[in-house]
């Protein structure tokens, strides 16, 4: 089973869509093992995309992530990350198709709601980024049979 983590951006803790996006993983057939909201850090929010560093958009990207709380949470799952990133649609809004979550509520490559790992590697290091160990949470999920053969 693998892990991503996904983190709801201020926009969309900010516009009240905190409720639909989270719908949207339990729907597919997701577990949730880690869920938190924060006031994210100038630190934090550097190391997290440390990787775009020296973009031209890295200091907008920090500030507004750092502007307001998000919710940072680990699904869990059978290609869960490829699967988040289905369900979170591009990157930039309008180029993401309806259905999406960006596609469905996203009109600013700047104000794309949500975050989820790309692959395996920066899943476990964006993982032990924002969580402890004590704060993910191993539980027993009926669903497994109903969802996967
Ligand atoms: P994603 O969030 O889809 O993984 P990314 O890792 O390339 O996309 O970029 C991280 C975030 O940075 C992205 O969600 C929005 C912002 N961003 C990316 N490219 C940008 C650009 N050209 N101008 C402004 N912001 C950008
Ligand atoms: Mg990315």
């Amino acid at each position: 089973m693998e892990q991503t983590f996904i983190m709801i951006k201020p926009d969309g803790v900010q516009r009240h869509l905190v409720g639909d996006i989270i719908k949207r993983f339990e729907a597919k057939g997701f577990g949730l093992v880690g869920l938190k909201m924060v006031s994210v850090s100038r630190e934090l929010a550097e190391k997290h995309y440390a990787v775009h560093k020296e973009r031209p958009f890295f200091s907008g990207l920090v500030d507004f992530i750092i502007s307001s709380p998000v919710i940072a949470m680990v699904w869990e799952g059978k290609d869960v990350i490829a699967a988040a990133r289905k369900l979170i649609g591009a990157t930039n809004p309008l180029a993401a198709e309806p259905g999406t979550i960006r596609g469905d509520y996203g009109v600013d490559l700047g104000r794309n709601l949500i975050h989820g790992s790309d692959a395996p590697e920066t899943a476990k290091q964006e993982i032990s980024l924002w969580f402890t160990d004590e704060e993910l949470v191993a539980w027993e999920p009926s669903r497994l049979t109903w969802l996967y053969e």
